[in-house]
């Protein structure tokens, strides 16, 4: 296998979204060593050893001893019952028979397979394809629509600029690097985030883009409630604002450049509709309310005059306005994205190399790298007949209420009756907000049925467990749209237990209810991969054929991929011609104001951006029973809430539980120190956690990463003594528009723990299962 002298002697190639590494297994232990080409190699890696620590892995089907004993029904022992264990053949005849009785009985419109998540890198093992393929090939299902990511932003955009290219290909990186003079980063690009594509990243690169245009002179203003939020080195001023407060931010910077006549009036009228409708606003012709910087400086923490001189300072120079996707991950988070847009407009640099906004750089390790040009090798999914969806973050809403109505973009919908929740790749009990609420929505199902590789509380709260492989005992093909390479993921260990591929376990469930041809087309796995790579290779432009057939490229280990743009400016082309390159939005231009979601009519997202607070803020920080605002962000040591026992997630945890970070002022007025075990608590739930003091993070507020598994093992104690923030969040949509995800932001209070600290028992197997 000796290939550009990169492959290393015994090892074999794989990948994970967070970056390609060579693995070798030894049997009772696995050696992971970063891909010598990538850069700036994850520390993530570190994890991935302990995707085969069996003590955590489901080793054999089980099924919920409720559910085995009683049959199918509504059950709020699911997430408390013991597991029993069953043969194979057992578990498929008993999922295939339920599958079966719930679409006869009760229609396609009765199943949930909206199954949002990660999974794992892999383009043919890709859960979500997989059971969508099985789910469509059985007549269909209720889908999920959106996602937790930039589920706010994505309806917004659509209506704002007419599609999702500020977030699928914003201007490249290397343009950033050469051209940008001033970054604004509203929600920061944190280093952490970087580490991450959803596929893949063969080569981390926003490291070294942001070192060069540090490098030639480029300024950095950081607005966030954390200060390592971006990197050190860049030396940025750091503007430590009240988190969900960007929005009166950002109107402020746009109402001062316009008031001092530093805005661009042309690009206003040539490239947007509705500036006069928001200026109104702005200054205050609606509601009395001029916002300018005194009144952001009220809200935001952030004094007038800084506000004023950051202003001056934007328009005076080529300025990236970057917003991250955090920031619409909270109540009317529409708002500070469609804010941040309208100060780009406002300082008239859109379409210009390194100036205008974009969208997520550094949220994601892809955002910026620009898009392959061609079609990845793709597993077929085959229709979905049904014509049910519900935006993915109100799934609790879905199986709580239904036949509910409720709004969406425009819409008035209404919640189905779902029996059966089929989930294969995520884990709503990491991702969901309020998981008090989510465990009663789960006790309402017929029955849940999960493919999990661990012990997750997904598992636990499922009546039937299908044992899943790991990527690492599966062959697959590994990149992402926005990659540098296509990686032969070569199988390093055999299957632990009797875990199956989800491919392998759909299978046999589609021959169990006679459909198996359709759901394989007559292909096994390595046929599949083989053909996926074929075909993609046929449909290549010739100039961009590598060249290898699967053999070859197989043994090559990888290949890289030509064909992405070196430079791309986002607008570039409907800066030059605004008519001839038309948006897709109705007056053909930028929306300040959209008559179209003025005409929904909903209060919590009018026709322009505006200035909506949080119920979170209806009381200033340090005031009433929740005196500190939670950011609950992603976590800097693991990809949610995956392999939250390897090396570099375990390493961060203070007496076993999720690190929470405090203000050393805010510790010391509630007498706690470094290292203490605290319990934090909001209006939904409670948390214990481990303390750590920074004066990164900002006073009034605390941190705490999302991803440690929930442990309601204890509830007399908390409702989760592990530490994972959504047993504290709220369970409400952004706004009536998107619906998005609110995840981020909660009023909390931090105190002392002074009991006897339960145990955490979220990565030990439930009762029944032998350990
Ligand atoms: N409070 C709060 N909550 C949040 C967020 C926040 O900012 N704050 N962020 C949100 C965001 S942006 C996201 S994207 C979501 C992420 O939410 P998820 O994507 O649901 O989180 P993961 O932990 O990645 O869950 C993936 C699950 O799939 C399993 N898995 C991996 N590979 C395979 C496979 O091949 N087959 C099968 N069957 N299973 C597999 C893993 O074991 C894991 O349990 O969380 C959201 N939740
Ligand atoms: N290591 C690692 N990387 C990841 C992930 C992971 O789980 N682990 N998840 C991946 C996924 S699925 C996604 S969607 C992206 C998420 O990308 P983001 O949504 O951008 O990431 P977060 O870490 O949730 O938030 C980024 C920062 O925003 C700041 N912030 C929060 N609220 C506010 C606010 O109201 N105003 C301002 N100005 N700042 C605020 C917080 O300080 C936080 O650290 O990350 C991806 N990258
Ligand atoms: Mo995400």
């Amino acid at each position: 296998m000796a290939h550009h002298g990169f492959v290393i002697e015994g090892y074999r190639p794989h990948s994970a979204h967070w970056g390609p590494f060579h693995a070798a297994y030894a049997g009772d232990g696995l050696d992971v060593r970063p891909d010598p080409r990538d850069p700036a190699p994850s520390p993530l890696l570190r994890n991935i050893p302990a995707a085969l620590d069996e003590r955590l892995r489901v080793l054999a089907p089980y099924a919920r001893r409720g559910w085995l004993d009683g049959g199918p029904g509504a059950d709020g022992r699911r997430g408390h019952d013991e597991y029993v264990r069953l043969s194979w053949p057992e578990a498929i005849e008993l999922a295939a028979a339920e599958l079966d009785r719930c679409r006869r009985t009760f229609g396609n419109t009765a199943l949930y397979g909206g199954s949002y998540g990660w999974g794992s890198a892999g383009r043919f093992h890709h859960p979500q394809s997989q059971i969508h393929r099985f789910l469509n090939v059985l007549g269909g299902c209720v889908r999920s629509v959106g996602n937790y990511s930039f589920g706010a932003s994505a309806p917004l955009l659509r209506h704002v600029v007419g599609g999702l290219e500020p977030l699928d290909n914003p201007t490249s990186w290397p343009v950033l690097a050469e051209h940008t003079e001033h970054f604004v980063c509203v929600g920061g690009m944190p280093a952490k985030n970087a580490q991450v594509n959803a596929g893949g990243a063969a080569r981390h690169t926003v490291p070294g883009h942001l070192r060069a245009a540090r490098a030639r002179g480029a300024r950095f203003t950081l607005i966030s409630p954390l200060r390592d939020d971006l990197a050190a080195e860049l030396d940025a001023e750091w503007l430590p604002v009240v988190p969900g407060t960007d929005t009166a931010l950002l109107l402020a910077l746009s109402q001062t450049i316009v008031d001092r006549g530093l805005h661009d009036e042309n690009f206003l009228r040539t490239h947007c509709t509705g500036f006069d409708r928001l200026r109104d606003y702005l200054f205050g012709a609606d509601d009395g309310v001029v916002k300018d910087a005194a009144w952001a400086a009220a809200l935001t923490g952030i004094d007038a005059a800084t506000i004023v001189r950051l202003a001056g300072q934007m328009a005076a120079r080529r300025t990236m306005v970057t917003l991250s996707w955090s920031l619409q991950r909270s109540r009317h988070g529409e708002q500070p994205v469609w804010a941040g847009i309208a100060l780009a407009c406002v300082l008239g640099q859109i379409g210009l190399p390194g100036g205008g906004f974009g969208h997520g750089y550094g949220s994601s390790a892809g955002v910026g790298e620009g898009s392959l040009p061609y079609p990845l090798p793709t597993l077929p999914q085959g229709r979905n007949p049904v014509e049910e969806y519900i935006p993915v973050a109100r799934v609790a809403d879905m199986l709580l209420e239904p036949g509910q109505e409720y709004d969406f973009d425009g819409q008035r919908r209404r919640y189905p009756g779902i029996r059966l929740v089929y989930w294969a790749g995520g884990n709503p009990f990491h991702h969901h907000q309020d998981l008090t609420r989510l465990r009663r929505a789960f006790a309402r199902p017929d029955t849940v049925i999960a493919h999990e590789q661990f012990w997750t509380a997904m598992a636990r709260h499922a009546d039937l467990v299908l044992p899943a492989t790991t990527t690492l005992e599966r062959d697959d093909l590994g990149c992402a749209r926005q990659d540098s390479a296509l990686i032969a993921m070569h199988r390093v260990a055999p299957p632990l237990g009797e875990a199956r591929s989800d491919f392998a376990i759909f299978r046999a469930l589609a021959a169990e209810l006679g459909v198996e041809q359709e759901f394989t087309g007559g292909r096994g796995e390595r046929e599949w991969i083989e053909h996926l790579y074929e075909d993609w290779r046929a449909r290549l432009p010739g100039e961009l054929d590598p060249g290898l057939d699967f053999a070859a490229f197989w043994q090559a280990g990888r290949i890289e991929l030509p064909g992405k743009p070196a430079r791309h400016v986002l607008y570039e082309d409907f800066r030059a011609d605004p008519r001839r390159h038309r948006l897709s939005t109705p007056s053909g231009l930028i929306e300040l104001y959209s008559a179209e979601i003025a005409s929904y009519g909903y209060a919590d997202c009018p026709g322009h951006p505006a200035w909506l607070a949080p119920e979170e803020l209806a009381e200033p920080l340090g005031d009433g029973e929740f005196p500190l605002l939670l950011v609950a962000n992603n976590p800097a040591t693991r990809l949610h809430s995956q392999l939250d026992h390897g090396a570099t997630s375990a390493e961060a945890k203070v007496h076993g539980r999720e690190p929470l970070r405090l203000h050393p002022d805010d510790a010391a007025a509630r007498g706690l120190a470094g290292g203490d075990l605290v319990r934090v608590t909001s209006a939904t739930g409670s948390a214990l956690a481990g303390l750590v003091l920074s004066d990164a993070v900002r006073p009034g507020v605390a941190q705490l990463s999302t991803g440690a598994w929930f442990d309601p093992s204890a509830p007399e104690v908390a409702t989760c003594v592990h530490g994972n923030p959504n047993v504290l969040t709220r369970d409400v949509g952004t706004s009536r528009l998107a619906q998005g995800c609110t995840g981020q932001l909660t009023r909390v209070q931090v105190e002392a723990f002074t009991g006897t600290p339960p145990p955490v028992r979220a990565h030990e197997p439930p009762r029944g299962v032998d350990a």
